[in-house]
């Protein structure tokens, strides 16, 4: 029988290939860990007073839900004490979080919403956590500021998620390949179960808010009917359609078994840049697709590329299988 390993060797194995730093292997192991102690608490759901609103609005207006508030703080926890970070910054905190250490700060930056799909978590519809790892600019004596944090994707040190559905998954980039980990509850352990995950190049399943149509821009209205007219249309094949509403779980889907998905910009959200979240969001989901080999735009360029400006700047996200998302961004330059 085949033996797998658990995440502590797949971190130590890529440690010692050289492709990962000590502390950035702590990092992962402690992120890890606040991952089971969310997982814990979301399987209990209403059992452990897990369910409803907060009674609180985070600093994008949205109110926030007792796990949007709970997964924050053991994120928080977790990682304060490790010497591995400087700063932290979350969807539900409106400015960074710097460590508060006399000593020495670390050398990472870490960014993260603590949970994801906050829409689904009453109807008990997977949800997840996504975080993003930067390195830290500054001298180490130095106090970190959010403009440490302002950097493009493509300067990641790592991204992931967690997945929080019938089974709880960690799934995971360091800049090679992208790797998956099954939780066994029994025991606490993240073991390899998904190594080297791809996104096959072409698809037949989209995913998009096809309630918000009649505010999309006209390539992503026409791409979306071509997909509609399957067929008959002038793609010549019948599409399917998946909207689960947690970006976590329609990504994963994505690096599972292809598709596209589409929060694109719209008359709705435009005068926020977009749906959802560049840094914690966006580009670490990016970060991911292109390692299993997909594709990630705005419609109009690569999202990895952006220059941020904001910390909680939203921005369209085009991501999944690279011939699909380069047809509609093609489209957008027609
Ligand atoms: P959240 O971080 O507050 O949960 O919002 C982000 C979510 C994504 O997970 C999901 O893709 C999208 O918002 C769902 O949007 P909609 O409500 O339009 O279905
Ligand atoms: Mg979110």
């Amino acid at each position: 029988m085949q033996q797998r390993i658990g995440l502590t060797q797949f971190l130590v194995n890529e440690q010692h290939a050289g492709r990962i730093t000590a502390d950035l292997r702590l990092l992962l192991e402690i992120t890890a860990r606040a991952v089971r102690t969310i997982a814990a608490i979301v399987s209990k759901g209403a059992l452990a007073d897990a369910l409803g609103e907060a009674g609180t609005e985070n600093v994008q207006g949205e109110v926030q839900k007792k796990l949007d508030v709970t997964a924050n703080e053991i994120m928080l926890q977790a990682n304060e004490w490790g010497g591995h970070l400087a700063a932290m910054a979350s969807e539900e905190m409106e400015t960074i979080f710097p460590v508060p250490t006399d000593s020495q700060k670390g050398n990472f930056l870490l960014l993260f919403d603590p949970l994801d799909g906050s829409s689904n978590i009453d109807v008990n519809v997977t949800i997840g956590t996504i975080f993003s790892v930067l390195r830290n600019p500054r001298a180490h004596h130095e106090t970190p500021a959010e403009a440490d944090f302002l950097q493009p994707g493509h300067q990641q040190a790592a991204a992931g998620y967690a997945a929080y559905g019938p089974s709880t998954l960690l799934v995971l980039t360091v800049g090679n390949g992208v790797h998956g980990f099954t939780l066994l509850r029994e025991t606490g352990e993240f073991i390899y179960t998904h190594p080297f995950m791809t996104i096959p190049e072409e698809t037949r399943e989209y995913a998009i808010n096809a309630s918000n149509a009649r505010f999309w821009e006209e390539p992503v209205k026409r791409y979306i009917a071509e997909l509609q007219q399957g067929k008959t249309g002038p793609r010549g094949s019948d599409f399917n359609m998946r909207w689960i509403a947690s970006m976590v779980a329609d990504v994963h889907r994505v690096l599972t078994r292809g598709g596209i998905f589409m929060y694109p910009i719209d008359e709705k959200c435009r005068d926020k840049g977009g749906k959802l979240r560049l840094m914690y969001e966006a580009n670490p989901m990016s970060m991911l697709v292109e390692q299993a080999g997909g594709a990630a735009t705005t419609g109009r360029g690569r999202i990895l590329d952006i220059v941020p400006e904001r910390l909680h700047q939203r921005v369209p996200v085009i991501l999944g299988s690279r011939k699909e998302v380069e047809r509609v961004t093609a489209y957008h330059g027609e």
